[in-house]
C-alpha cells in the first residue's frame, strides 16, 4: 500500500512537472550579453533581473577581435555586444547590428551631446549605437618597484619607460605585461616615434613593427585582463593597459592592504581614447529584452554605480552628480585639459592598414 501510494506521487510529480514546464518555459524572458570583462559594477545584472524578471546569460571578452570574429561569423547567440567604436564602424558596414528605434529608450535624453557628437564620426546619427563607458590606454605602475628598478627619475609619464630598451630591460626583472590589441599597442609605438598614431603610411608601421621587436625580449607576457590582478598583487611592475583597468587594480591593492600601489599615467607623448559601444546584433533573438536592457543601462543612477565600481566614466550626462568625488575628480578617468590634449582617437583605418598592423603584431608577439 505505502509502496504504492509513494509510486502514485511521484507520477503525480513528474506530471505536473511536465505540464508545468512548458507554460514556464515560455513564459521565461531571457537575454545573452557579450560584453568586457570586468566591465560592470557587482550587482547590475542581478537588480536587472529583480526589476524585470528577465535571466541574463552574461559572458565576457577581453579583445575587440575575439568579438568582431563572432560578429562577422554572422552568429553570435547575443543579443547585446559591446564592440569599441573603430572596430564598430567596419562592422555597421558589414551589417551586423540592428539599427536602434529610439522611441522605445526614453533615457536616450541622458547621454552627453559632446560624446554623442564624438561617436558620430563612427555611426552616423547614432542609428546603431550609444556609448557604455569610454577610457584611455596609458601605462599603470607599480611606483616603489619601478623606483627600484629605474630610480627615483624614471619617466613614468612617457612611453619611453616601456619602449626604451635601456627601461625595459631592467623593469622586466619586476615583469612587465602588454594587452594583446594590436590596434592600440601599435599606435601607442607610433605615438612615442612621434609618428601619427593613425598612420596610413606602411612605412610608418615598419618602424613601429622594428620598436617593439627591440623590446619584446623584455615583455613578460600580452594579454588584457590578467595585469589587473597581476598589478595588484605586485607579481607585475607595469602593464601598457585601460585606464580603469589599472584603478581596479589600484583599488584592489588598497582593499587587500598589501601594502602595494598602483598608479596610472596617460604618456606625455599621446595615448589613445576609446568609447565601447551597445549594439544589438542582427541575429538577436530577444529583442524586446535588449531593449529592456538598453534603457536599463540609459538610467542615470545605474549608470553612476557602473563608473564608481569599474572607474570608467560613461556617456551619461545626468549621471556625473551621483558619481562618486573619487572617482569624477580622478583624473585618469576624467583627464584634465592638459592631458586632453595628449590624447588621439582611434580613427577607422583602411582595411590593408589594419591587415599590416595584424600582421606585424603576430610577428611580435611570436617574437620573430
Ligand atoms: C574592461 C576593458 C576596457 C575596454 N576590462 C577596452 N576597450
Amino acid at each position: 500500500m505505502i509502496r504504492n501510494l509513494g509510486k502514485s506521487l511521484i507520477t503525480a510529480a513528474v506530471t505536473c512537472t511536465m505540464m508545468a514546464s512548458p507554460l514556464a518555459m515560455a513564459k521565461e524572458k531571457t537575454l545573452n550579453v557579450y560584453n568586457w570583462s570586468d566591465y560592470i559594477a557587482e550587482d547590475t545584472i542581478a537588480n536587472f533581473e529583480k526589476e524585470t524578471g528577465i535571466k541574463v546569460r552574461y559572458d565576457v571578452f577581453d579583445s575587440n577581435e575575439v568579438l568582431e570574429a563572432k560578429l562577422l561569423s554572422g552568429k553570435t547567440g547575443y543579443d547585446i555586444v559591446v564592440p569599441s567604436a573603430s572596430f564598430m564602424a567596419r562592422q555597421i558596414q558589414a551589417g551586423v547590428f540592428k539599427e536602434l528605434d529610439k522611441s522605445k529608450l526614453p533615457d536616450w535624453k541622458h547621454l552627453d551631446d559632446e560624446i554623442m557628437g564624438l561617436v558620430e564620426t563612427y555611426d552616423q546619427e547614432n542609428k546603431h549605437s550609444f556609448p557604455y563607458l569610454w577610457g584611455t590606454t596609458g601605462i599603470g605602475y607599480n611606483p616603489d618597484l619601478v623606483e627600484k628598478y629605474l630610480g627615483e627619475e624614471a619617466p613614468v609619464d612617457s612611453w619611453s619607460l616601456v619602449f626604451e630598451e635601456e627601461n625595459i630591460s631592467k623593469l622586466s626583472k619586476c615583469g612587465v605585461a602588454f594587452l594583446n590589441a594590436p590596434t592600440e599597442v601599435v599606435p601607442a609605438a607610433l605615438s612615442y616615434l612621434g609618428l601619427d598614431p593613425n598612420s596610413t603610411n606602411k612605412a610608418d608601421y615598419a618602424k613601429a613593427e622594428e620598436l617593439l621587436m627591440k623590446v619584446r625580449p623584455y615583455i613578460t607576457y600580452f594579454h588584457s585582463s590578467r595585469f589587473i590582478s597581476d598589478l595588484a598583487n605586485g607579481d607585475i611592475c607595469v602593464a601598457i593597459g585601460w585606464s580603469g583597468d589599472v584603478l581596479q587594480a589600484s583599488d584592489r591593492a588598497y582593499e587587500a592592504d598589501n601594502g602595494v600601489v598602483v598608479e596610472y599615467t596617460i604618456p606625455k607623448e599621446g595615448a589613445g581614447m576609446w568609447f565601447d559601444m551597445l549594439a544589438i546584433p542582427n541575429d538577436a533573438e530577444n529583442v524586446d529584452e535588449a531593449y529592456a536592457f538598453l534603457n536599463y543601462l540609459l538610467k542615470p543612477d545605474v549608470m553612476a554605480e557602473i563608473s564608481n565600481y569599474v572607474a570608467y566614466a560613461s556617456a551619461n550626462k545626468s549621471s556625473e552628480a551621483l558619481v562618486d568625488e573619487e572617482i569624477r575628480e580622478n583624473p585618469g578617468i576624467y583627464p584634465t585639459e592638459s592631458a586632453k590634449k595628449n590624447l588621439y582617437v582611434f580613427e577607422v583605418l583602411p582595411p590593408k592598414i589594419n591587415r599590416v598592423i595584424n600582421r606585424s603584431f603576430t610577428n611580435v608577439t611570436a617574437g620573430q
